[in-house]
């Protein structure tokens, strides 16, 4: 049987705005974008991931969309975008586009039609009702602040959406609407784009009965809903019928879903082969965390976790259990919604060192691997001077809640780096001139004091560099099937300090060995010393024993052959 194209895939993550300013205005561009085709390739990615692109108001950094058939001018024309496809296929590599069609900007004019009355042909494209009592239709919360309905003075009733206000969401249950995304994506995939990855995308179908719903906390005004809006079993029909419209289009396109709160179980639902709807999905489930003195007054989302490794080997192991012949799921440590990789889970005294142990950790899982830009230079957490220079939905809610209770204003803000959206989205740090070669004016949002000694220059120039060493890391992944196709078992469950699993194809085996700890830690595997070790960010180790003593963070890949 053909295997499909995107089971080597490896997809880099670009956040345009942060990515590389060409026009000089503080903001990245795709010209930018295109400037950097070749370090992209270099680091034997294969997809690129653009987020939002579209013409949009940036209430929400472009998931606020206002017109899905143009570019933002802020990341430059359609001739530019023309322009990175091409070269990109030049070089081989694929771009997939976030469509985002859950919700759009309520200054598409599909939204500003929707707005004028209750007869006007778009006013059945989002999702109106009147008030209940002379409140909101239901007590249902929005994702992001207070309400998921608003109310509109004009036609006396509210609509409905997810996230900001600004942003409401489509109504899914309406054909017309569904064209209409058909149309779009038919748009895109006919200028090359490879595919979609599509942003929450679970949520698309709502329950239809509009029922308020019980909070566990007393006296709490809006509540968080899900059952009425994540993973409703219409969802599948919807998601499959886009599926079934853009095959029609480009047989081989490729599908990624945003499926944050989706298990395992969910998860092969939505990606099994039989069932035609996405072939791989995002959840951030393998990155939950056990909160640090966790205080139940405060949302968990601003409190700082860390990685419980027995945790996660749990959920992996679940996961590669679920999923195994069956479809895929994203493999990735951190992206633009999600603090970085090296902040949140590595240790400050050995970045190169936990920086290569965790990428080796994951990447070498069965699924498909999403390397978020800069975290191939182990780039850390954005940190800007004050909470005021940060903005998140939430945040507001969370620093009065915090002040409120007497924390401090040190300590607030010591949360608000670690756990803020924006904490990704600094500058890349490309060298050590002003705003680290990023731009040539002040970035947008930001560019980290550490660039003059974490930037991709220094890093070429360095043969053990955490940016070498991805590569090496992302070549024996995409060239070596069994890390593609093999099979997965985890060893060693019980083991606190160690993560180390075994790839299994046809007469090759493979083991990753990882120290999750900052202290030497013994490993004994039988016969392990007649292993060939294809890879280790210790550049010391030259010969296996059957017992071995890591260094701290060390990882391993070694290989046998029957
Ligand atoms: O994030 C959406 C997201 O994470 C939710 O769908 C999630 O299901 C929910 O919070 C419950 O866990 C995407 C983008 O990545 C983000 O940047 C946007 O702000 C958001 O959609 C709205 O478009």
């Amino acid at each position: 049987m053909k295997q499909p194209w995107w089971n080597h895939a490896i997809v880099y993550q670009i956040y345009p705005k942060s990515f590389k300013d060409m026009d000089h205005d503080g903001v990245g561009d795709i010209k930018g974008i295109i400037t950097k085709l070749d370090y992209i390739q270099s680091l034997g990615v294969t997809i690129l991931w653009l987020n939002p692109i579209f013409k949009s108001p940036q209430v929400d950094h472009g998931y606020d969309i206002s017109d899905y058939y143009q570019i933002d001018e802020q990341f430059g024309t359609m001739e530019d975008m023309d322009v990175l496809i091409s070269e990109s296929s030049k070089r081989g590599l694929k771009i997939i586009l976030d469509l985002v069609v859950n919700h759009t900007s309520d200054q598409h004019p599909w939204f500003r039609e929707s707005m004028k009355s209750k007869t006007n042909p778009y006013r059945d494209y989002y999702i109106w009702r009147d008030g209940k009592n002379g409140k909101e239709p239901t007590n249902w919360a929005s994702f992001f602040e207070g309400s998921a309905w608003t109310y509109e003075q004009a036609t006396e009733q509210y609509f409905f959406h997810l996230f900001d206000k600004k942003m409401p969401d489509l109504n899914w249950e309406n054909p017309k609407v569904r064209k209409e995304v058909y149309q779009i994506a038919a748009f895109w995939l006919k200028k090359g784009i490879a595919g979609f990855r599509l942003d929450a995308i679970i949520h698309l179908a709502k329950d239809q009965h509009f029922q308020n719903i019980e909070s566990a906390i007393t006296g709490e005004t809006y509540v968080l809903a899900e059952a009425c809006y994540a993973h409703v079993p219409r969802v599948h029909e919807f998601i499959h019928g886009f599926y079934e419209a853009v095959h029609k289009v480009e047989p081989d396109v490729f599908l990624i879903g945003e499926a944050a709160s989706a298990n395992s179980k969910l998860a092969k639902q939505y990606t099994d082969p039989d069932r035609n709807e996405l072939d791989c999905i995002i959840s951030f489930e393998q990155l939950e965390t056990e909160i640090l003195h966790e205080d139940k007054r405060l949302p968990r989302n601003w409190q700082i976790g860390y990685l419980n490794l027995s945790k996660l080997k749990k959920t992996m192991k679940q996961w590669q259990k679920d999923l195994s012949g069956h479809g895929w799921s994203a493999l990735f440590w951190n992206n633009h919604d999600m603090p970085r990789l090296l902040s949140r889970f590595g240790d400050a005294k050995y970045p190169r060192e936990s920086a290569t142990m965790l990428a080796t950790m994951l990447y070498l899982h069965r699924g498909i691997p999403i390397i978020y830009q800069g975290e191939e230079i182990g780039m850390t957490n954005l940190r800007l001077p004050e909470i005021a220079d940060y903005e998140d939905s939430g945040l507001k809610e969370f620093v009065v809640k915090a002040e409120g209770l007497g924390y401090s204003k040190d300590e607030i803000l010591t949360s608000v780096r670690a756990c803020s959206r924006q904490t990704s989205r600094g500058a890349m740090q490309w060298n050590g001139n002003p705003f680290a070669g990023f731009s040539e004016v002040e970035p947008w949002l930001g560019v980290n004091d550490d660039y003059p000694k974490i930037n991709v220059e220094k890093q070429e120039r360095d043969p053990v560099s955490i940016l070498n060493y991805y590569r090496k890391l992302l070549k024996i992944r995409s060239k070596w099937d069994i890390f593609v196709a093999g099979d997965w078992q985890l060893i060693d469950e019980d083991n606190q300090n160690l993560y180390v699993y075994k790839r299994h194809y046809g007469r090759k085996s493979a083991l990753v060995i990882c120290n999750f700890t900052s202290q030497p830690q013994p490993y004994f595997y039988p016969e392990l010393s007649s292993w060939t070790c294809i890879l280790s960010n210790n550049e010391g180790r030259e010969r296996l024993d059957n017992e071995i003593i890591l260094s701290a963070y060390e990882c391993l890949v070694v290989t046998e052959e029957s």
